[in-house]
Parts: C-alpha cells; structure tokens; sequence
C-alpha cells in the first residue's frame, strides 16, 4: 500500500519557519509549531487511550485548538468525525451512535452542550491540554493513503445523513487537483471563513500542510473581518459560498478589492447569475466550482479566463478527476456522474447507500447538468429534492420525518421556498389531526432539528397533493401557499 510521509513532519522538515497559520489576534504559528503542538497535543490524546482507529468526535468552531486535534488524531491513526456545531442534540447523537464515536472533543464553548450528549467521553480541548504526555507511544511517521482520516456527515434523502468517509489519500489528491488548477504562487495566503467541520473549511487547513501555505483562520464567518483580511492581511485566496459573496459586495461598496486577491473559490451550492455579473464589474476574481463532501471539496472549477464567455457554468473537472453526463446524449441533461482519487470510497457502514451510489467506480452524485460543446459543465438542478440554504444542506424528509412525530399531525410536506439571502429555505405544509398551533410546531422542531433547518413558514392545509399512487407530490406545495 501507498505511502508518504506524515504530511505535517514534512512541512515543518522543509519549511520549519514558514508561517502555517495566522488568527485574528494576531497570533500566528510556523510549521514547526504546529507540528510541535500537534504532537504534544496527540500524547495527551493518547493518555485517554485515544489509538490507531479510535474514532474521535469533534465539535467546534474554527480555532488553532481545533486544528491541532485534528492533526494530533493524523499522528495516532485515530479518526476524526468532524460535526457541525449547529446541529440540534438528537441529530447529534445519531451521527456519533452511527460512526461509533466514543470520545468527542469540544472548544469551551461547546463543552457545556456536549457535556449533555450520550456519549462515553467529552472532553475539552483546554481539560485535555492539562494533562500528562504519554511518551511510550509511536507517532506516526508515515501515512498510508488508504487509511481514513476524517468522517463527515451530509444529508440523506431518506431522512438520515451518511458518513462520508475520506482517506489521506482523498485529501491528498483533493490538495493536488486544487493546485494543478490555481496553480501555487510563493506569497499564496488562504483565508478560511467557512467552518473547517465542512470539508470546504477542513480541505483548506489540509492543502496548507500539503503547500507549505500559510492559512489565515476566522472563528467564524464575518462580513467586516473578511472584508478586512481580504483588504490588508495579503490574502491571495478566500473560500466562500454564495450568501457571503452577496455580503462582501455591499461591504465593497465603490472600492475595489487589492490585486493581491487572485481567487475567491465559490462553492457549496449554485450562484445566481446576476451576482456573479456583479462580481465581474468589480474586477473580482470569482472561480465558480462544483462539488461535495464525497468528492473532498471542488472537483470542477471555472477560472476567471473561462469566466467571461462560460459565466454560469461550473467549469471543467479538475486533473485527474474525470466527469461524464449519464442518461443524456452529448448536450443533453443527465446525472453528473463523478470519478477520481479524491471522491470518496463510500459511506461508513452503509451497504444500501453505497449499492446506490457507485457504479464501477463511478460515484452518481444524483445532480442534473450538462456539457456545453467545449466541454463547460452546467449544474442545472441538485439532487432530488436537495434545499440548500447559505451553503448548508437540507433534505424535506429530515423535517417531514420529525413532524409526523408529533402527534396533533396527521401529515406533512415541506419544500424548498426561494429566498434573496440564504438561496433557499425549507417550508411545510401541515394537517392537523388535532389542534396545534403554529407556536407549538415550532417549539418541537427547536428541540429536534438544527435552526437552519426549521422551516420559515408554517401551513396548515386540508390535504397534501398527492399522485394516483397517493405520492406525496412536493412540486406542488407552493401552489397551496397563502
Ligand atoms: C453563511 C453562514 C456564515 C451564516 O452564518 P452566520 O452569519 O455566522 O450566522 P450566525 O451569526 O451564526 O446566526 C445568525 C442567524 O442565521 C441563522 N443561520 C446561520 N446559518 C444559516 C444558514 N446556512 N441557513 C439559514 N439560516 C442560517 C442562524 O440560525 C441564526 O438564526 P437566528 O438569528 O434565528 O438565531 C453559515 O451558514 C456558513 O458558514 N455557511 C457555509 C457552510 C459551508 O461551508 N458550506 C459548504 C459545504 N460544502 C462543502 O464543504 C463542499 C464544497 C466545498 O468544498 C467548497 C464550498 C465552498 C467554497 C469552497 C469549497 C471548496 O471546494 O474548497
Ligand atoms: P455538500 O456536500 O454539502 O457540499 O453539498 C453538495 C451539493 O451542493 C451538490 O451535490 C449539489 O447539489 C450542490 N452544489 C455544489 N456546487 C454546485 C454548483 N456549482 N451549482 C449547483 N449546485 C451545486
Ligand atoms: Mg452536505
Ligand atoms: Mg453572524
Ligand atoms: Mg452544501
């Protein structure tokens, strides 16, 4: 089996003194810092028994604590099951029971919520930091590309997310593809707003080690601190998604944005037109691209060259990633089907949806699209019944299937409502069995389901559309809107 050296040993064998890592306060961290910290940091780990194939639970927003743990878990062979921070308790608890976490790690800000969560271990960063090294252990020097390295969660049809599971390997090919297409410049300064417990964010922190590039790390998302970082920290790249684009235009008002930006990588959903017209006139250097969590961050990127006669238009895969349009002729629409070192292998112990989603090699990644005559792909509408809100994932069955468990409702359908900031958001469609109120509803949802989730109205109707085989038909929801 394929091996390199631990990724992060290297950097900092290499480039000791370069910078990796650079926070709002201005701290900032060289490779050999980062290395140091992550090894230390993997010792601790290891004197609460963390070992080779523990899998590790990791709730937090950005920080330097938490990008230390995940590359601690790279020296032990642990397995980091990266989760978002907005998720409700019980959704919480399904992925941690699904990817058998036994110990999950939280900043101090999360210690509280994650201290309620079923769950062997929580431990925080800084309760970890406390304790004693545990030397007797081998670090990894080496790492295998088949090995699994990190599990990240996305939305299911069924109403259940799956475990993306992603090898060094993917992570590694991902980093590649990345800088084969953008190329790598000396003074490169990648800016991180999006949370690094998506792939788009943990992508980013991994091409760091892999480039010897110096990432700057926001807590979260903010318009004026990106705004800000963009104008006078020399960053060259930023990762955002759509909702963040229409932001920073209004922050950039008549200004211009300084030269050194050369690209702001928009992915995690679709980009309206008339957005990305604006960003054009203001000379921004915006590269639309196409991809998910099962293929380790963009498999398909649209340079600013292409841009001016491809606008719309996601761009071509990247090397070596091949895609093809299944089920359609040449420039006809059909499932964007997807192949590649950097897609995923599958989903952690699920045999079903893996039997559905790959096809000799080939992951369908249920998306409708085609190619133009010069090969320009076009996402033309997402995954079955797929709500993409601000860049976060939503299937109508995750919140249909907690509504029917309330038992004044008899049924419930829930679509996807266009809306100017977030692209979409979720709305239902209600028959009461008994009396509820609107309140109540939503009172039981807050409990159940992350708030991006909840829908913005609520509808109570007399029936659902429905086929002749009494199939819910959700296309037809928005007609029964008041
Ligand atoms: C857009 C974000 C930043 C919004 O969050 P913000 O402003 O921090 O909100 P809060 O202050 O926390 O809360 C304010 C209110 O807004 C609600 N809310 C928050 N987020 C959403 C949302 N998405 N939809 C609807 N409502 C939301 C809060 O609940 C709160 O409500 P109230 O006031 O009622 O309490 C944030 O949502 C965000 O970070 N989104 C992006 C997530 C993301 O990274 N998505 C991409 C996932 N995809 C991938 O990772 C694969 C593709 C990929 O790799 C990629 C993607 C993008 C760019 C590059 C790449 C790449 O290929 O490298
Ligand atoms: P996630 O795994 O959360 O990143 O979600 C990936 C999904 O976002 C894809 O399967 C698509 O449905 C959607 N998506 C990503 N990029 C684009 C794009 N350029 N245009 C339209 N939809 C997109
Ligand atoms: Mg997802
Ligand atoms: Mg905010
Ligand atoms: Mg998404």
């Amino acid at each position: 089996s394929e091996t390199i050296p631990h990724w992060l040993t290297k950097q900092a064998d290499i480039n000791p003194n370069q910078t990796a890592i650079e926070l709002e306060n201005g701290e900032t961290y060289t490779f050999k810092q980062l290395k140091e910290a992550s090894q230390c940091f993997a010792r601790k780990l290891a004197a609460l028994n963390v070992h080779e194939g523990t899998h590790v639970g990791i709730l937090s927003g950005n920080s330097i604590e938490m990008i230390v743990a995940i590359h601690a878990l790279s020296y032990l062979g642990a397995v980091g099951v990266l989760l978002n921070v907005r998720l409700s308790r019980p959704e919480l608890e399904f992925q941690l029971k699904d990817a058998n976490v036994s110990i999950v790690l939280t900043s101090d800000k999360y210690k509280m919520s994650a201290s309620q969560i079923q769950v062997s271990m929580v431990k925080s960063f800084s309760e970890i930091n406390v304790l004693q090294e545990k030397y007797n252990i081998p670090l990894k020097t080496e790492l295998n590309l088949e090995d699994v390295f990190t599990v990240i969660y996305t939305s299911g049809t069924t109403g259940f997310p799956k475990g993306v599971l992603h090898t060094y390997g993917n992570h590694w090919w991902s980093a590649i593809g990345s800088a084969l297409n953008l190329g790598l410049n000396k003074d490169d300064k990648w800016l991180i707003p999006l949370p690094i417990f998506h792939v788009s964010g943990l992508s980013t922190s991994i091409k760091s080690l892999i480039y010897g590039m110096p990432i700057y790390v926001l807590e979260k998302f903010d318009v004026k601190k990106v705004h800000d970082a963009i104008m006078s920290k020399g960053i060259t790249i930023v990762s955002v998604v759509t909702v963040m684009v229409q932001k920073l235009l209004n922050e950039l008002g008549n200004n211009r944005y300084p030269n050194t930006l050369r690209c702001m990588l928009l992915g995690g959903g679709p980009a309206p037109k008339p957005l990305l017209e604006k960003a054009k006139e203001k000379g921004i250097p915006v590269f639309q691209s196409y991809g998910m969590t099962e293929t380790s961050s963009q498999i398909v990127t649209l340079s600013p060259q292409d841009a001016l006669k491809k606008l719309g238009s996601a761009g071509k895969a990247l090397f070596p990633a091949q895609l093809r349009i299944d089920g359609g002729n040449e420039d006809s629409i059909g499932e964007i089907i997807v192949k590649g070192p950097m897609v995923t292998k599958g989903y952690y112990r699920n045999e079903e949806a893996n039997k559905k989603s790959f096809h000799n090699g080939w992951l369908r990644t249920g998306d409708m699209g085609y190619l133009d005559d010069d090969g320009f792909l076009y996402v033309v509408d997402r995954r079955k019944d797929l709500i993409i809100s601000g860049g976060e994932n939503i299937y109508p069955s995750e919140i249909e299937s907690v509504l029917s468990g309330m038992e004044q409702i008899k049924e419930v359908g829930v679509t996807g409502l266009a809306d100017e900031t977030w692209g979409q958001v979720p709305i239902a469609f209600v028959v009461k069995i008994k009396d509820v109120t609107a309140s109540e509803v939503f009172s039981f949802l807050r409990q159940r389901l992350a708030k991006y989730k909840i829908p913005k109205e609520i509808h109570f109707v007399e029936e659902l559309p429905r086929n002749a085989s009494n199939k819910l038909v959700r296309s037809k929801l928005l007609e029964l809107r008041r």
